[in-house]
């Protein structure tokens, strides 16, 4: 979004339920069929679209902010609650072109944020409201919706960072969330990277 410059201070209010930024520019809207690939069942997948359905899987507000350097971009996402395969809703994942980092903030719902560096380690924190999330710079991000309601939350990053799908939309994330019969579960694809994951021995 490569708006004229110079930009005044403006304030735009967010409504925590519904995730609905007002103003915003053009809402995204990502459906089943524009991420095939994130959902490790293709097969699942093949199925919903071959019966005509195509559900959307979430939206975004973004606010109308310039892709430039010093500049705060900032949307709210809604992650609609549903699985495929029996694995969980969730956003397409990405790097930022350049290492930077991200804030995150839970606004509604309940999720899990699935994160991994660029040597393979993973992380996963609960989002939920009130609660923020803190993204380092080269850590790829993908948000999971593990409840039964929308998971709405808000992202804050540098403008001119950019946004990678590549690497994830072609090795995913070491980590999947599947909908288990006693709820969520977490699925590494390494018992390693499972440990690690549940480390304890994070900084605060
Ligand atoms: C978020 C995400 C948003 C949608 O605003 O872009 O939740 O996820 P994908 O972009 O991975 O489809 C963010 O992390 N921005 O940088
Ligand atoms: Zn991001």
């Amino acid at each position: 979004m490569n708006l004229p410059g110079p930009v005044l201070p403006v304030a735009r209010t967010l409504d925590f339920a519904s995730g609905a930024m007002v103003p915003h520019a053009e809402v995204v809207v990502r459906r089943l069929s524009q991420m095939p690939r994130a959902f490790a069942n293709s097969e699942a997948v093949a199925t919903v679209l071959e019966r005509g359905e195509d559900p959307v899987i979430y939206r975004a507000f973004p606010a109308a902010v310039p892709e430039q350097a010093g500049h705060l971009a900032y949307r709210t996402t809604v992650i609609l609650p549903g699985a495929v395969g029996g694995e969980y809703f969730m956003t397409r994942g990405h790097h930022h072109h350049k290492d930077s980092a991200e804030l995150y903030l839970g606004m509604s719902g309940r999720g899990l944020m699935l994160m991994q560096d660029r040597d393979g380690r993973l992380r996963v924190e609960e989002l939920v409201r009130d609660v923020t999330v803190y993204v380092p710079p080269g850590w790829a991000h993908r948000t999971v919706n593990t409840g039964q309601d929308e998971l709405v939350f808000l992202a804050v990053y540098f403008s001119d960072a950019g946004h990678d799908y590549d690497v994830i939309e072609q090795q995913g994330i070491g980590v999947r969330v599947m909908a288990g019969p006693d709820g969520p579960e977490v699925v590494a694809a390494d018992a390693t990277d499972l440990l690690a994951v549940k480390g304890e021995s994070w900084p605060t």
